[in-house]
């Protein structure tokens, strides 16, 4: 291998999503030369794949957008409350062309491996078209829900009509006019395609394993209330909401707790929650995440409007969730979804009842019977948060590689750096708040980190760092630490790498809120890049292996405590009690 034939840049940035773009942005700031690869045809990362029907952003898209430059924010209007994908993408465009992106994008090109070389210290970067790249650093922008999973059904290829994934949605669109179409999943992708493609289609058959739990999106116009809270002060409203645990606003009640409110009470909190739309009804109740109890008054209450939305009680019972806790997998939020199995053109089968046997030329056969299709629709998930990553043939120090590294699961220190994997950093990567959050006010937290630490290691006569193995086996416990006292590893979900067969059960992002996490962050830097090794050449710049910045207990009420302290007990976080 050598190193002439190969483009030398400062930093290779992997991802042109909103992460890739505005690591683009700020790299150039800060003086730090860098290049994008892709492996689409444009920018935009998930608003590029993901075109199917429906798609739209679950986050107020008055908070997911682009913080980071006043006239930016100014200049750009949202049509709806929750922008569909095509203006999201027109977003990412607009963004590309008024920062000039593009001159140091490339595309139709998709990394194949990455060798750290230690006497250089420098990565030497492959890619499916040839280009070779030489770098200082590489930057994995490659997104949480980038790589679909690979289920596949038996006789898949015997099927004759055309199947299609979600993810990987045909940029001419597809028009099912008179046709008969089968969708496999009921997860966000489907719940968001549903009505739309039973609208077009002559008949949609859906293929449900889980149920999931769905609010109301109600979307429209965004209303003008909304519109002046953001306008009055968009950087008040910007900050307050990075200063959240989810990095939007949702009236979270830290202290209130369903199992000390009145029934009456508890029912005019949910109502006028479910009224407001979207994720508002996760912040009603602070112990609806910990308690089983708590959770199943929120269960039951969303159980009692999927009756209300759907006439027939067998269809109901069938969509109502029964094998996780409320908030423990992602909810979706949706428009019309319960109401479209009231159509007459809307069949739903239960996969548990009559599991698929395999597909054929005519379409799907069941235990119970034979399916016939014009198209089939495959929303099945992503290999969440490592897929992009550990597809990559990435080799660290020694030749060490991250699957083998993370062959018990993803092990990060906060996120952002990977032990034995020095100048590689992981924009929202596992360990970090990511999935659980606004994905935008994360993306920005993390690379102004990055842009921060590169242009302080460029002060040091562009030094190596590298995250300690201290460092990142206590950031892997304080992970297992922040999720352990709730919900969350109860359900079979993506976070915890359920959905995809023999990847190890861990529960991934991290739990502890971005607003802890973003001051955890800060005081790493103000303690000189604590739980970092720093070197130049062999001289050690600077060592601090350990981790120390937990962040303080939260102000959990009194009534939760048994429980986190037995669920932490149970799990060997915390001595049993004498
Ligand atoms: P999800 O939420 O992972 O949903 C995938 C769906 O596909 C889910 O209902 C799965 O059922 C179902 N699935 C997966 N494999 C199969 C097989 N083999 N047979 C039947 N059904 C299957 O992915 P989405 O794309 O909808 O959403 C991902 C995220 O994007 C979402 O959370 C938002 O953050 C945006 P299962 O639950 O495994 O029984």
């Amino acid at each position: 291998m050598h190193s002439t034939d190969r483009i030398v840049v400062d930093a290779l940035i992997v991802g042109a999503g909103f992460a890739g773009m505005y690591m683009l942005h700020k790299l150039r700031a800060a003086g730090i030369g860098a290049t994008v690869v892709e492996a689409g045809s444009g920018v935009g990362g998930t608003w590029y794949w993901n075109r199917y029907p429906g798609a739209r952003v679950d986050i107020q898209s008055l908070e997911y957008s682009f913080g980071f430059d006043e006239q930016l924010e100014q200049d750009w209007r949202w049509s709806e409350r929750y922008a569909p994908q095509a203006e999201l993408l027109r977003y990412a465009d607009h963004v590309a062309d008024r920062f000039d992106l593009r001159r140091d994008m490339r595309f139709g090109v998709r990394v194949t491996a990455a060798h750290w070389h230690e006497a250089a210290q420098r990565w030497h970067v492959e890619t499916d078209v040839g280009a070779r790249y030489d770098c200082r650093y590489l930057i994995l922008a490659t997104g949480c829900l980038s790589i679909p999973t690979d289920v596949t059904f038996p006789g898949i290829e015997d099927f004759q009509g055309p199947v299609y994934r979600t993810s990987r949605w045909p940029h001419e669109g597809v028009d099912f006019a008179g046709q008969r179409v089968g969708i496999i999943g009921t997860g966000s992708s489907a719940i968001q395609s549903i009505p739309i493609i039973a609208g077009q289609a002559e008949h949609l058959t859906v293929f449900q394993r889980t149920p999931n739990y769905s609010m109301p999106a109600h979307n429209g116009p965004i209303p003008d209330e909304d519109f002046q809270a953001w306008a009055s002060d968009p950087r008040g409203y910007r900050a307050r909401s990075r200063d959240t645990g989810g990095g939007f606003q949702n009236e979270a009640r830290p202290d209130a707790l369903a199992m000390a409110t009145a029934p009456d009470d508890i029912r005019t909190e949910l109502e006028r929650r479910w009224a407001w739309g979207g994720f508002r009804i996760l912040g009603a109740f602070a112990d609806s995440g910990i308690d089983p109890e708590a959770n199943r008054i929120v269960h039951d209450f969303i159980a009692e409007k999927i009756r209300a939305q759907v006439a027939d009680p067998e269809v109901a019972a069938l969509l109502t969730p029964k094998d996780h806790p409320f908030g423990t997998k992602r909810p979706c939020v949706d428009t019309g979804y319960y109401a479209t199995f009231n159509r007459p053109n809307v069949a739903l089968v239960d996969l548990h009842a009559a599991p698929i046997t395999t597909f054929n030329a005519g379409g799907i056969a069941t235990t119970a019977r034979q399916h016939d299709f014009d198209a089939i629709v495959l929303a099945t998930g992503f290999d969440a948060m490592t897929g992009a990553i550990d597809r990559i043939d990435l080799r660290g120090i020694d030749g060490l590689q991250i699957k083998d590294h993370w062959a018990e699961g993803p092990r990060t220190y906060l996120g952002l750096m990977v032990a034995g994997f020095p100048n590689m950093f992981t924009i929202t990567g596992p360990g970090s708040p990511s999935v659980l959050t606004n994905m935008i006010n994360s993306i920005e937290q993390h690379v102004e980190w990055i842009a921060q630490c590169l242009a302080w290691l460029g002060q040091r006569q562009q030094a190596s760092i590298e995250a300690s193995a201290e460092a990142e086996a206590d950031w892997c416990r304080h992970v297992t630490e922040a999720v352990t006292p709730t919900l969350l590893p109860q359900a079979n979900s993506w976070y915890m790498g359920a959905n995809v067969p023999g990847k190890p059960r861990m529960f991934m992002p991290y739990a502890g809120g971005l607003n802890t996490y973003t001051e955890i962050c800060r005081q790493v830097v103000a303690k000189g890049y604590e739980g970092f090794v720093v070197k130049n050449g062999d001289a050690v710049l600077s060592d601090s292996r350990a981790f120390t910045s937990h962040p303080p207990m939260p102000d959990i009420p009194a009534a939760l405590l048994p429980i986190i302290i037995e669920r932490l007990t149970a799990a060997g976080l915390m001595p049993a009690a004498e």
